[in-house]
């Protein structure tokens, strides 16, 4: 471990005890959450959690609101306040998805280049319940939740959804409009889901590791109370919904599903044994082929490039092709 971090624990909403980096103020003997050990032996920058209850999402959004402190506590056990924040999942969360990113694909941060990873819990709107979630360009911002959902960090493929938006504007910058915007939500999703399975308990055969956000459900039923179903049925292109920018900035979360069902159909099918094939698959095709203005049509090229480059079979190949072809992707 490197100095000054230390280890701790934690308890997350669902009441799970997790293990902690964190670090030990001496002078004002107290523990925060900041974690010296990930970049310990790279950039030497660090994963900081920030208690934001007292900021509105306006004051989040793009800026650095005014007097943040991380989450602190007089023991290295982090629960209660700390907890109901979700400050203990989002700290959790983030050395996962680090760790998911540095081992499986050798990225060293959402820059590559080991950049601080910072998440501000507890956000409000207009003083009142926040649900959602966002990538600022920045940081993460974790909204507080209301009586239907929990405090948004409590779900891994959450974290992971915009935590890979920091990945996407770093490598092929997907445009957050139309349907480049919609591949951008869609590899959102497909990492976040397969951070969840890889990490957070989510089971690769179960068919809920398609949903995104449904640990966040306090009482609704996980398929009805979830943000997005990968196995949603929107199956093919012309499920398309062409709508004005005003409206989700031109479908980009209305038709992610499209494609983000055919990368989960090639999770699920190109070697059931090894889903991380599928990740460094569609990783590659992110990183190396896709850029700002791709389609639908521009990202499978993309995606098939990559199974060429990585050697796949011609086997693995067609299921490629399949299961774009099932999604009405076509060349
Ligand atoms: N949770 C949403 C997302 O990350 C927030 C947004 O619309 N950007 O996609
Ligand atoms: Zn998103």
């Amino acid at each position: 471990k490197g100095d000054p971090g230390t280890s701790g624990t934690g308890v997350k909403y669902n009441g799970d005890q997790v293990p902690l980096d964190i670090y030990y103020d001496e002078t004002a003997r107290q523990y925060s959450l900041v974690d010296y050990a990930r970049m310990a032996s790279t950039s030497k920058n660090t994963l900081h959690t920030w208690d934001a209850r007292a900021v509105d999402v306006d004051d989040a959004s793009g800026r650095w609101p005014a007097g943040l402190k991380e989450f602190t506590s007089a023991a290295p056990d982090y629960s209660g306040d700390a907890t109901e924040a979700g400050a203990v999942d989002a700290h959790w969360a983030a050395g996962q998805v680090y760790d998911y990113y540095k081992k499986v694909h050798g990225r060293d941060s959402l820059d590559g280049r080991g950049m601080a990873i910072n998440s501000l819990v507890g956000v409000t709107y207009a003083g009142g319940p926040f649900v959602n979630a966002f990538w600022d360009g920045q940081k993460m911002v974790y909204g507080a939740g209301d009586e239907q959902y929990k405090t948004l960090s409590a779900d891994l493929d959450v974290v992971g959804h915009e935590m890979t938006h920091g990945v996407v504007e770093n490598t092929a910058n997907l445009v957050y409009a139309g349907q480049s915007g919609a591949l951008n939500e869609a590899l959102a999703d497909y990492f976040g889901n397969a951070i969840d399975v890889t990490a957070g308990g989510a089971k690769m055969d179960d068919p809920d590791a398609g949903l995104i956000g449904e640990d966040l459900c306090r009482s609704g039923k996980p398929r009805a109370c979830a943000f997005r179903d990968l196995n949603d049925g929107r199956t093919t292109a012309k499920d398309y919904l062409g709508v004005t920018f005003g409206t989700d900035n031109g479908g980009v979360h209305l038709n992610s599903t499209i494609f983000s069902g055919a990368l989960w159909d090639i999770r699920q099918d190109l070697d059931p044994k090894d889903p991380f094939l599928a990740d460094r698959l569609v990783y590659k095709a992110l990183s190396t082929y896709m850029t700002p203005l791709d389609g639908y049509t521009e990202a499978r090229n993309a995606v098939l490039a990559a199974a060429k480059d990585m050697g796949l079979t011609a086997r693995q190949q067609n299921t490629v092709k399949r299961s774009f072809n099932a999604h009405g992707i076509v060349p």
